[in-house]
């Protein structure tokens, strides 16, 4: 199956998903546990678009790896593996604020920092916005081409986001303050995978966050990589809450000069 397949469907399977998180969103949402943090809820629909997405890749290719953010991992035998956000701003999802995506990668290998993307969708149920990829041929929404966007004379707009643990919050915030001055205004969304899509999308220029999850960027690294921006998560001491950076080339290299390299 060629990148191509692979993305079509990635992008059949997350529709499906994303109508059936939008319906049950409608239906009312209830919390089924909190995971690393109080802040770190999973919702009932999180499980069963999760299990919808599973059910149908199982059918499509039984073979591959799968890897989601609520059932784990499970190792295939073709060398690809499904990382899987069945709902990406789970939080903002749960508090009814109408931002949260699907986000479904298909990746050759298991190690995130070694993996290579073949393909991916970050689908937004919401605003029906499908950001769509496929190694070499380039990221889509729709039938537009996406290219990231180069910061204006204002300064970057840059996303970020914080981490469930409040313990963090000190740190994250002194990230923002040393990227302020380059920056001409600051989104925090609640979802990682939208906030990439909307780098790749030319809507934001630059996004930083540390601490994502695999799920949470596979899809959406590949969104930016192939409409001609950079995703990095540099090597440091910080290894439990790796820095990701997304954008063009030379703000990423100013973000990351900023937010790691600082004292
Ligand atoms: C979320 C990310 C968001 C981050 C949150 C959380 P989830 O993923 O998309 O950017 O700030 O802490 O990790 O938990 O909604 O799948």
């Amino acid at each position: 199956m060629s990148a191509a397949d692979l993305r079509a469907l990635a992008v059949e399977i997350a529709r499906e998903a994303g109508e059936l998180a939008r319906r049950r969103r409608a239906e009312g949402v209830s919390i089924a546990a909190s995971k690393s943090s109080l802040a770190d809820i999973v919702t009932e629909a999180d499980r069963e678009v999760e299990a919808l997405i599973r059910a149908r890749l199982a059918a499509e290719r039984p073979d591959d790896g799968f890897l989601g953010e609520e059932s784990g991992a499970d190792d295939g035998t073709t060398g690809i593996t499904w990382v899987v956000d069945p709902i990406d701003g789970t939080v903002n999802y749960a508090s009814g604020i109408p931002l949260y995506a699907v986000s479904i990668a298909a990746v050759q290998g298991r190690d995130p920092d070694h993996w290579t993307a073949l393909a991916g969708v970050v689908h937004s149920p919401v605003v029906d916005e499908t950001f769509a990829v496929a190694r070499g041929e380039g990221a889509f929404l729709g039938s537009a081409r996406l290219q990231v966007s180069e910061p204006g004379a204002a300064g970057a707009l840059l996303a970020t986001g914080f981490g469930y643990d409040p313990a963090t919050h000190a740190g994250d915030l002194a990230a923002v303050g040393r990227v302020m001055p380059i920056a001409r205004d600051l989104r925090r969304g609640g979802s990682a995978a939208t906030d990439l899509a909307y780098v790749a999308a030319g809507r934001l220029d630059g996004y930083f966050e540390r601490g994502l999850q695999p799920w949470d960027f596979a899809a959406g690294a590949l969104l930016v990589q192939e409409a001609g921006g950079v995703f990095v998560r540099p090597e440091s001491a910080e290894v439990v809450r790796r820095l990701c950076l997304a954008g063009g080339p030379e703000l990423v290299a100013e973000l990351q000069r900023r937010v790691l390299d600082a004292p």
